[in-house]
């Protein structure tokens, strides 16, 4: 509706009271498309967007697929354009597979700003948003060499190939391990962001090589799904497990020993500052190419006074 009278190129009051600009778009209304619905790391993503939003004096709506799938993405994306909001904050859930769809978002005259994933194509989004997530799979191979004495074969389990974050921590954490001669990579088995697929992993490795020796899960998935395998396997606590993210369930895990070391990172703030910079670029200021938001690495010991990090399940 909205874009249907903006394409006649009028200024009309749109929703919320906001002027339709004359690319006939709502230069008020962003729309937050994360990876996947009803997830920790999202759903605190989506708090961190909306509060930045109020504050600034934007109208903020999330549409998520029900499936961290590009096939899933898409649709959702193609709904939301239909409506022409003045921005979109996008996850996208494959780094290729995503592009063209994307780009026609950004050739309709919406601004593109990538929260947490990102495309190959940089020539797309107006900003980039999220961890430093080669320096996180570093820090994770640090973590965990130190939880196994440096030494035996260690596995990692990513969720899907073609997701730039978790491709990009298990790349650096692949190439940290090489500085330990005495561990051996067992190489990357993927979970499609199945929880119960890390399970079966798991349970399938310890079968090949009883004297696994560590596991990383490179998201939230696949850890609370390793933390399970190893349970099942009555192996707590003997196989060292480092995840990605601080979802309730991996803080539960981290409390009982299941895991050692959760590497959090900072998804309200990655919300935030994606929205600030889809303001910018409404407003016509200067917009930050990429931006790069905080990580940290919790242990039990630790874990009290690092729970800011902790993502919610509600805002
Ligand atoms: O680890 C996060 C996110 O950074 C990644 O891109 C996809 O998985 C999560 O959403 C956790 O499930």
């Amino acid at each position: 509706m909205i874009g249907a009278m903006a394409a006649v190129g009028t200024l009309v009051v749109g929703c919320g009271g906001s002027v339709n600009n004359s690319g006939g778009t709502d230069a008020k209304k962003l729309v937050l498309i994360p990876g996947v619905a009803d997830e920790p790391f999202y759903i605190s993503m989506q708090c961190g967007a909306q509060d930045e939003a109020s504050k600034l004096g934007y109208k903020l709506e999330t549409q998520a697929p029900t499936k961290f799938d590009a096939g899933a993405q898409t649709p959702v994306l193609t709904g939301v354009m239909a409506n022409k909001p003045g921005g979109i904050l996008i996850a996208p859930t494959h780094a290729q597979a995503m592009a063209n769809p994307i780009k026609q978002a950004k050739d309709a005259g919406i601004k593109i700003i990538e929260v947490d994933t990102a495309l190959d194509d940089t020539s797309i989004a107006l900003s980039s948003i999220a961890s430093d997530n080669k320096k996180g799979g570093e820090l994770a191979a640090q973590t965990l060499a130190k939880l196994i004495g440096d030494k035996g074969p260690v596995l990692v389990i990513n969720t899907k190939a073609g997701t730039s974050t978790t491709d990009a921590r298990a790349q650096g954490f692949e190439d940290a391990v090489k500085a330990y001669p005495s561990i051996t990579s067992l190489g990357v088995q993927y979970n499609n962001n199945e929880a119960a697929q890390a399970a079966s992993i798991v349970t399938a490795t310890l079968a090949a090589h009883p004297d696994l020796a560590g596991i990383f899960a490179t998201n939230l998935s696949s850890a609370e799904g390793a933390a399970t395998g190893l349970r099942n396997a009555n192996k707590l606590g003997q196989v060292k497990l480092v995840g990605f993210d601080a979802s309730p369930k991996q803080v539960e895990d981290l409390k009982a020993g299941t895991v050692q070391a959760l590497i959090a990172q900072d998804p309200a703030g990655i919300g935030a500052k994606g929205v600030d910079e889809a303001a910018a670029a409404l407003e016509g200021k200067p917009v930050t190419r990429n931006i790069q938001t905080d990580m940290v690495a919790i242990t039990q010991a630790d874990m009290d006074a690092n729970s800011k990090y902790f993502y919610k399940r509600k805002c």
